[in-house]
């Protein structure tokens, strides 16, 4: 089998980390890793199948040699470096925003539409988290009998906002057992013991970017420019594993049953839903599981053909790293 030269932009951070894990956890054939970040972390090492690597300034040229290079710097990296990563050679999996919408960049989830990523023109861009769990779920149902309308809420953890929100979040649990006052720095608000309806800034509509993330996305994705989606999104004081409450309005009408058969075989997903045990989705669970965790499945009173449901994702793995190595994967089988 070939192997490839890889490199990791946003190395030290959250995803970045979680990435060089699911490199090695999933023997992905890289000959050499290359961990790139800024000159804060230059210097840092962080082990690769026992290995110690060291972090490296992102600089021009560093891409020469590199065959895929996995990006999670945020957006503003991402449009400035990436362009001069394709020029140096490299295939960009880009998990920021920056790309995402732009007609010349597929924007991927293996499980749904992996067809598109062969259309590339040196950049693939993976999806915002709480997009990627929730058509993970979806899609299944979509295909069957069509899906009119989404409504959404997601609960959304700090791990998210990246490293220094992981480190607010227990530094304020600290400060309140300490009977301190509470400091906050990530957010414009307390995040300890506190839900903030805020992620993102606010658009014109009245909507942040989270949420309008979810609505352009999910109709790139399906390829349904029609679809109609309306999210809110929400930080709550959680470090890992994002939550989601979905309501959808199907075409056909569908039972649960048929909905859990469906999940149940789909790839990427587990139903997680036998409420008289008392057992549901949790963010918890979501640590352990790469899947896509499904429950609270009912029949919606409220309309004909509507179905609810509860949908757990470990945000910075299936929402990030491990999504974007999946493209990885595929894109070398392409
Ligand atoms: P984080 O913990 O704050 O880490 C940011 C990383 O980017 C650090 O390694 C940082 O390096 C590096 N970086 C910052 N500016 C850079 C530059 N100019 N050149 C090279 N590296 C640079 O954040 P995170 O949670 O890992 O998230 C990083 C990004 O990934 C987000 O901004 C977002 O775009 C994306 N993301 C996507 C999803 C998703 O939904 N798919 C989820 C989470 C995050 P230093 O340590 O040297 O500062
Ligand atoms: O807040 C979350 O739970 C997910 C965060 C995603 C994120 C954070 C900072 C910048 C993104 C993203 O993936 O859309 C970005 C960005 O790339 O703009």
């Amino acid at each position: 089998m070939s192997s490839y030269n890889v490199a990791v932009v946003g190395a030290s951070g959250a995803v970045g980390r979680e990435m060089v894990k699911v490199l090695a956890e999933r023997d992905f054939p890289v000959k050499n890793l290359r961990l790139l970040a800024t000159e804060r972390s230059a210097g840092t090492e962080i082990s690769f199948k026992g290995e110690k690597l060291v972090v490296e300034v992102t600089k021009p040229g560093v891409f020469h040699n590199i065959d895929i290079a996995l990006f999670s710097a945020g957006s503003g990296p991402s449009r400035e470096i990436a362009p001069m990563a394709v020029k140096e050679g490299a295939i960009v999996i880009d998990n920021s925003n920056a790309f995402r919408m732009e007609d010349n960049v597929p924007l991927v989830v293996p499980e749904i539409n992996p067809e598109d990523i062969l259309d590339h023109q040196g950049i693939i861009a993976n999806p915002n988290c709480s997009t990627i769990q929730m058509v993970v779920a979806l899609k299944p149902i979509y295909d069957e009998v069509g899906i009119k309308r989404i409504i959404v809420s997601t609960y959304q953890a700090v791990s998210g906002t990246g490293k220094k929100a992981i480190d607010e979040l227990n530094k304020q649990v600290e400060q309140y057992l300490k009977g301190e006052k509470l400091e906050a720095s990530v957010y414009p608000y307390q995040i300890a013991f506190n839900v903030l309806p805020h992620i993102d800034v606010f658009e014109e509509n009245g909507y942040t970017l989270e949420e309008m993330k979810m609505v352009r996305e999910t109709r790139k994705i399906l390829h349904d420019p029609k679809i109609a989606v309306t999210a809110t999104a929400a930080r709550v004081p959680v470090f890992y594993g994002h939550s989601e409450a979905v309501n959808i309005e199907t075409v056909k009408k569908i039972s649960v049953d048929r909905v859990k058969e469906l999940l149940t075989a789909a790839e990427g997903v587990k139903v997680v839903d036998d409420p008289e045990n008392l057992l549901y989705p949790l963010a918890l669970m979501s640590e352990e599981d790469d899947d896509v965790l499904v429950g609270r499945l009912r029949e919606d009173i409220s309309v004909e053909k509507g179905i609810s449901m509860w949908i757990v994702g470990n945000n910075l793995r299936k929402g990030a790293a491990l999504n974007a190595v999946q493209i990885a994967e595929r894109l070398i089988q392409a």
